[in-house]
C-alpha cells in the first residue's frame, strides 16, 4: 500500500522556540483515508513501552531499563522520576505498562507493571504510587505472578482499568511456562483480574475452585503486550504474540480458555509443529483475527476521538516486526478489514494510545526511541 514513500522533512516552526527543538520532523504517508502526517513529539526515550496521558496533557512514559518520564507536548522530557524499584531489564523484562487510577485527579496514583527480580528467578510484578512533582513515592506491590520464573521471556504485561473499578493484568507464560498456561494453579499465560487495592474480586471465575488461584479471569495465553477496553461493550480486548506466526486477537471473558499452546496458528521458531499442530480444539476459543505471518503486535487503541472521523470505531494495532500501524476495522466482534499504515516508517511501534486531542501516539522502541503523533492530514 506504500503509494508514496513520501519524506519531508520540514521545521516544525510554528509553536514557538521549545518545540522547534524538537518537534522538528513532519513524514507523511498514504492510506486508505488520505495523506496521513506523523509528528515527532520527543526523541532520546531508551526503549520506551508505555505511555499515559497526565490530565495536564503531558505524557508519563515508561522506559525498559527502569525509568519513569513526564514528556511535554512541546517535546521536553523530564529527568527520569526518582522512587522506581529497581527492575529485572533484561531480555523483554523491565519497567511494562503504566497507567492512571480512575481516581487520579484526586488521588495521584499510578499503577504500573514491571520484570521484578526476585533472587533466582524474577517475574511480573504490579505496583501503585503516587506521582508527585520529581518522583513517585508510597511505592506498593499489590500484586506478584507465581511462580517467579529464571526466564528474559514472556512478562506480558498491559494494566487495564474495567468500567467497575477493577484492574485487569495480561500476563505471559515466560516462554518456560507453556504448558502451564493450561493450568489453573499458576499466574502462567494468564489474564487476571484484581481491585485496585490488590484484593480478588469475589466475582471472579474461578474463586472457590479448589487449586484454582482466584485472580484468574482467563488463561491459555502466550504473551499479551497489547490490551483496552472495548469502548462500548467494557469488555477486554487484547492480543498475544503467537510463536511463528499466529498473533491473535481475542476478547478476553472470563473463565475461558484461550487454547495455548494446545492450539495455535503458529508454528515453533523451528518450523516444527506446535504440540499436536492443532488450531482447534472442544472447550477452547478461536481468536477474533489471528495474523500468519506474525506482525508481533504491540500497544493498542480503539479510536473514539471526534478529530478523524474516518477512524471511528477502528482498532490500531501497533507491529514491531514490520515498523507498521494496522488500522482494523470491525463489524461488531469481527474484523473485516486490515489496512497497513505507515508502511516504510522503519521503527518499531511498542505503544499506540488515543491522545486527548484525537490524535493517535505511539511510542517506537528504540535505543532513542520517540514519542510520534499520528493524523490525517486532512482533518475529517
Ligand atoms: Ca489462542
Amino acid at each position: 500500500m506504500r503509494r508514496f514513500p513520501m519524506l519531508s522533512l520540514l521545521l516544525v516552526l510554528l509553536c514557538g522556540p521549545a518545540q522547534a527543538q524538537t518537534q522538528a520532523h513532519a513524514q507523511g504517508f498514504n492510506s486508505e483515508a488520505g495523506a496521513i502526517d506523523v509528528i515527532e513529539i520527543a526523541h532520546g526515550l531508551e526503549h520506551p513501552w508505555s505511555l499515559a496521558f497526565l490530565p495536564d496533557g503531558r505524557m508519563l512514559v515508561t522506559e525498559r531499563p527502569g525509568r519513569l518520564r513526564i514528556v511535554t507536548q512541546a517535546g521536553a522530557v523530564s529527568a527520569p522520576l526518582s522512587g522506581v524499584p529497581t527492575v529485572y531489564a533484561r531480555g523483554q523484562g523491565g519497567l511494562l505498562d503504566v497507567v492512571l487510577a480512575p481516581d487520579f485527579a484526586q488521588s495521584r496514583r499510578i499503577y504500573f507493571c514491571y520484570g521484578e527480580p526476585r533472587g533466582d528467578t524474577n517475574g511480573t510484578t504490579i505496583a501503585h504510587a503516587r506521582l508527585g512533582d520529581s518522583g513517585i513515592s508510597d511505592v506498593t506491590a499489590i500484586f506478584r505472578q507465581q511462580p517467579g520464573m529464571d526466564s528474559r521471556h514472556h512478562f506480558g504485561c498491559r494494566l487495564v482499568f474495567a468500567n467497575d473499578g477493577t484492574l485487569y493484568a495480561t500476563l505471559g507464560e515466560r516462554n518456560k511456562g507453556r504448558a502451564q498456561a493450561q493450568t489453573l494453579d499458576n499466574d502462567l499465560g494468564k489474564v487476571i483480574r484484581i481491585r485496585a487495592d490488590g484484593t480478588i474480586p469475589d466475582d471472579n471465575p474461578f474463586v472457590g475452585r479448589k487449586g484454582a488461584r482466584p485472580e484468574i479471569w482467563s488463561y491459555g495465553h502466550r504473551n499479551a503486550q497489547g490490551a483496552v477496553l472495548h469502548p462500548v461493550s467494557g469488555e477486554l480486548w487484547m492480543h498475544e504474540h503467537g510463536p511463528k506466526g499466529g498473533d491473535e486477537i481475542n476478547i478476553a471473558r472470563a473463565g475461558r480458555n484461550y487454547g495455548w499452546p494446545v492450539i495455535t496458528y503458529g508454528r515453533e521458531y523451528s518450523g516444527l509443529a506446535v504440540g499436536d499442530g492443532r488450531s482447534a480444539a472442544e472447550g477452547m476459543e478461536q481468536p477474533l483475527h489471528y495474523w500468519v505471518p506474525s506482525i508481533a503486535p504491540s500497544g493498542m487503541a480503539f479510536y473514539t476521538g471526534e478529530r478523524f472521523k474516518a477512524w471511528r470505531g477502528n482498532l490500531f494495532v501497533g507491529s514491531l516486526k514490520f515498523g507498521q500501524l494496522a488500522r482494523l476495522e470491525l463489524d461488531g466482534d469481527t474484523v473485516v478489514h486490515d489496512e497497513r499504515l505507515l508502511d516504510g516508517i522503519k521503527r518499531r511501534i511498542r505503544d499506540v494510545r488515543m491522545g486527548p486531542d484525537g490524535y493517535l501516539y505511539l511510542l517506537t522502541d528504540e535505543a532513542d526511541g520517540r514519542i510520534l503523533r499520528v493524523g490525517l492530514a486532512q482533518g475529517s
